[in-house]
């Protein structure tokens, strides 16, 4: 099916302003390029498939156009003022909305989103970002890399057993501890119980070794501000939520609340939609619009780890975590997923150490439990602090030692 008005949809010779235009660019597979290139600006700005007798000229300003097409690589420029401020559900449901099930359409995939400035200010972004979170564990100056954990297995241990492991991991020199992706407030462990007995933990575990610490709490469910106010009315320091399928619109919400309290990001569900390299949306993109959406910290992948990612991808997304950005806040990248402390060195390598490096299996795995499996992961990010090979620490250090024996295949 050809769209009305081609035409308006369509300029190859235009040069947009980006401090005017949403800029995207798309991958497209389509037998009649142009037709559908100007199909989808139609579509997801002032057109339909057929002309309608109710436009008018004034509203013709705000078509979004076509302005560059070279093989299956299109560039589509959208007037700012088909966006309300700050509303993520609203420019997606725009830029990445119909055009996805569009008949005439056989693959697309959005790989990459810019604002103009106007726009980028209109959301809050992270209220602590990296440097905030640094300045909770007191690494503003080491600059060390992050490490923590994610409490395993995934679900079944109750609040006094997930506290008991949270102890251990802390205990042993771990600066985070989290819930997984699909912990909330199950029977087995509801959120209450063991927000609190996790803190109490985490207060011995700070006494005890003089270090700050972070727990974030799994908030992710149909009452987000109420667990966010629980966990800030019971000393907590960190929420989480799983941002894809709890949305964006859910993660805004709760960062305009302002609790005080970093918002950890976890991704579940991403590759649904990022994976399919000629369809869907890209992980940048979808990375780009949680840093809007305000959280500090958020999963970026490893491409060393169980999960998919090539290093390139990766770097890419972390680096626009930390790129300027109209004065919005960084977001500190977390590395996680079938990670181990032999993995330390290559994630330095690939990505700096402005990392959170999280591991489950990779410290509760250990031969000699969770506090011997924090503590070979805290020698691993001490050593490559120090500019230390793994090899050379773990001479002097046998927990480590025992870890990169245990995973040396992995
Ligand atoms: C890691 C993890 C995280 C993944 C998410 C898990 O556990 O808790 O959810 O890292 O992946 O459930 O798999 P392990 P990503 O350390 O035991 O693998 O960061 O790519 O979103
Ligand atoms: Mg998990």
């Amino acid at each position: 099916m050809k769209y009305a008005n081609q035409d308006k949809y369509l300029d190859l010779k235009f040069n947009p302003d980006p401090d005017k235009y949403v800029l995207a660019d798309f991958y497209m597979e389509c037998g009649a390029e142009k037709a559908c290139a100007a199909g989808l600006a139609a579509e997801s700005s002032t057109g339909t498939w057929t002309k309608v007798t109710t436009t008018k000229r004034r509203i013709d300003r705000l078509a979004a156009k076509v302005y560059k097409l070279r093989g299956n690589q299109v560039k589509v420029a959208y007037p700012v003022d088909i966006f309300e401020d700050g509303n993520i559900p609203q420019l997606l449901s725009d830029v990445a909305g119909n055009i996805f099930g569009m008949k005439i359409v056989k693959n697309l995939r959005l790989n990459d989103l810019t604002f103009p400035k106007s726009y980028l200010k209109t959301f809050k972004g992270p209220q602590f970002g990296m440097e905030g979170v640094r300045k909770i564990i007191g690494t503003s100056k080491s600059r060390r890399p992050h490490c923590g954990t994610i409490v395993k297995p995934k679900v079944g241990l109750n609040p006094e057993e997930t506290a008991s492991v949270a102890y251990h991991a802390w205990a042993g020199g771990l600066d985070l501890v989290k819930d997984d992706e699909n912990l909330t407030s199950q029977k087995f462990c509801p959120f209450e119980d063991r927000v609190i007995k996790v803190l109490a933990a985490m207060d011995l575990a700070r006494s005890e070794t003089g270090e700050k610490k972070i727990y974030c709490a799994n908030i992710t469910g149909v009452n987000m501000a109420e667990r966010a106010q629980f966990v800030k009315d019971h000393g907590g320091n960190c929420i989480m939520i799983d941002i894809l399928t709890a949305g964006y619109a859910a993660t805004q919400e709760i960062r305009n609340i302002n609790f005080g309290m970093p918002i950890h990001a976890h991704r579940a569900m991403h590759a649904a939609i990022t994976r399919n390299r000629r369809h869907g949306i890209s992980m940048l993109v979808l990375a780009k619009l949680a840093r809007l959406s305000g959280v500090d910290q958020l999963h970026i992948g490893t491409a060393v780890g169980k999960m998919e990612g090539p290093v390139k991808e990766i770097k890419e997304i972390h680096d626009a975590m930390y790129e300027q950005l109209a004065g919005i806040k960084s977001v500190f990248s977390v590395c996680s997923g079938g990670i181990h402390p032999g993995h330390v060195e290559p994630l330095v390598k690939n990505f700096g150490k402005d990392i959170v490096i999280q591991a489950g299996g990779g410290i509760h795995g250990h031969p000699g439990g969770t506090l011997t499996g924090a503590r070979a992961m805290r020698q691993a990010v001490e050593a490559v602090a120090k500019g230390k090979t793994l090899k050379e620490y773990a001479k002097n250090h046998i927990e480590l030692d025992t870890a990169l024996g245990k995973w040396s295949k992995v």
